[in-house]
């Protein structure tokens, strides 16, 4: 059992002992101003900041345009709604007070939300006003491959040219239950929190770090139902939470080092574009879907008066049944659909990162044992106003939320491993680095599989994100996966030394689709595979 080392922050321990406690926050701010340097030897953010002056930010919600002209073509009679996104260059208020240039869709960082429905289709123009190539990925979907947002060459959105018109692609997303081409859709394998973020070839990193990337939150009438027999709170209780770390130059302007190859930290911790915000809420249950945002730093979540959180979904789905966590470990791109009570908080509550990491290699210690002390970060500060209020929703443990349709082992047809491992100071999959034009797995579409995803060792953490489906953990480490883990997952997060045993379907759409690590500096360096339906 790997331990934590002390990373040299203070824990909250430490600053109630110090007389300082939890509430004197700013100068725990002031102290992550100056964090401890990194082991890529670069220097920290030399901004210093209050933190806890800013409100958390709502991403605004993309609205629908008249229908246009598009190539889209879809199997569903249903309308389709159609968007216009333009992906150019912004300014952001990260740190308090200064202004930061991002790129964004829509020039906002983070992107503002796509809110989508089962059944309808979205059409989603995606014109490139900057001067780097991108790809939109739809982190979750289950879409046809031209449009999943894949880093292959033909499916790039150019670049701007100074002078000329920019270049788009129509996204089109059916949202169609999977099984539905064979008649047997499954809506137990809609998907709830999903994101979209950019999958430029190689500069999938620096593209996600520089803003490109949002939530893209879907309902149906199941979803519906839990809201109106009031399960699930209300919809303006219900928020979605990207955090993300950001480093920076003197001037404000966002510092990214492109050499990085072993995943780039930041030492500024930001949700939802702001650096450590605090939101005001009221006595009583809030949803929040969290998404780990960040290029290559994981998180384990705690809250400061030791609350549980109540997960309802685990990545993009809902899980059958609400259970509770104490903390959360959250690597990238995983995402845990949550509700917090806050009926009985104190006025003061903090969401905090007990997680120290300071290279790309991982975090520190045992990041999944729940007993290890380490020290905390704050990352949201939530100031608790007003009485309980009656009539809450009633979600608690145990509630039913969607059901499972399990993937049978009678269904597996071939069993394929996947190993994850660096050569020469980048990163391969089963000793090659990945290559658009090889086929790494040829699958049969309508059939099952079974896939072992092996970490390769030497320290190093693997998110290992599958496109196209869900994929079911069967086995992690040869023994049952963790509750929040075993039902429907599309990125499993191999620690050193992990082994994963995943079974997953491969419905509807054939042709080119991609596995990749989501610390994104592996993925640009090559720890990517090619998979084929056919
Ligand atoms: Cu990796």
């Amino acid at each position: 059992m790997r331990s934590y080392k002390n990373g040299g922050i203070l824990s909250r321990r430490d600053l109630c002992k110090l007389g300082i406690g939890v509430a004197g926050a700013a100068a725990v701010g002031k102290m992550l101003a100056t964090r401890p340097a990194f082991a890529d030897g670069l220097p920290p953010t030399p901004i210093r900041f209050t933190p806890f002056t800013r409100a958390l930010p709502m991403p605004s919600v993309h609205q629908p345009v008249a229908p246009f002209s598009t190539d889209c073509k879809f199997t569903t009679t249903a309308t389709p709604n159609f968007y216009t996104v333009h992906m150019r260059k912004g300014l952001a208020e990260i740190i308090p007070g200064v202004q930061t240039g991002i790129w964004g869709y829509n020039g906002q960082y983070p992107g503002p939300s796509f809110s989508s429905r089962s059944g309808t289709p979205d059409v989603v123009r995606q014109i490139n006003e900057l001067d780097v190539e991108t790809s939109i990925h739809f982190h979750s979907g289950h879409n046809p491959s031209a449009s999943d947002g894949l880093p292959y060459a033909d499916l790039l959105i150019p670049a701007q040219v100074p002078g000329r018109p920019a270049s788009f692609r129509d996204y089109c997303y059916p949202h169609q239950s999977p099984g539905f081409s064979t008649g047997e859709p499954d809506p137990n394998d809609n998907e709830t929190t999903a994101w979209y973020h950019d999958h430029g070839t190689d500069i999938t990193g620096l593209n996600v770090y520089q803003g490109l990337a949002g939530f893209f939150l879907v309902t149906d009438d199941l979803h519906d139902r839990l809201i109106a027999s009031r399960t699930l709170p209300d919809p303006a209780f219900d928020v979605p939470l990207v955090l993300q770390d950001r480093r920076f130059n003197a001037d404000g302007s966002l510092f990214y080092n492109p050499f990085e190859h072993d995943g780039f930290l930041g030492d500024v911790f930001v949700a939802n574009g702001k650096a450590q915000p605090y939101f005001r809420v009221q006595r009583r249950k809030y949803r929040f879907r969290i998404l780990n945002g960040a290029n290559a730093r994981m998180w384990f979540l705690r809250l400061s008066n030791d609350a549980p959180f109540l997960r309802l979904g685990t990545d993009g789905w809902l899980l059958p049944a609400a259970i509770t966590q104490n903390r959360i470990f959250l690597g990238m791109a995983e995402r845990a659909d949550v509700v917090i009570d806050f009926r009985n908080a104190p006025n003061t509550v903090f969401l905090e990162n007990i997680a120290v990491q300071d290279s790309g290699r991982g975090p520190a210690g045992d990041s999944q044992n729940p007993d290890t002390v380490v020290p905390g970060t704050p990352l949201v500060k939530f100031i608790v106003e007003g009485p309980a209020v009656a009539n809450d929703a009633t979600v608690t443990v145990g509630t039913l939320l969607r059901p499972n349709t399990p993937i049978e082992a009678n269904e597996i047809v071939a069993t394929r491993q996947f190993e994850f491992n660096r050569s020469e100071g980048a990163w391969q999959v089963n000793g090659r680095f990945f290559d658009e034009n090889r086929v790494d797995a040829k699958v049969r579409k309508g059939t099952a599989e079974r896939w072992i995803l092996k970490n390769g060792g030497g320290g190093w953490w693997h998110p290992i994100h599958i496109h196209l489906e869900a994929h079911q953990v069967q086995r992690f480490n040869g023994a049952p996966p963790a509750p929040q883990n075993a039902f429907k997952k599309d990125t499993t997060l191999l620690g050193p030394g992990d082994e994963a045993e995943v079974f997953m379907r491969f419905r509807d759409f054939g042709d080119r689709f991609a596995a990749h690590c989501h610390n994104i500096e592996h993925e640009d360096m090559r720890m990517m595979f090619r998979f084929d339906v056919g």
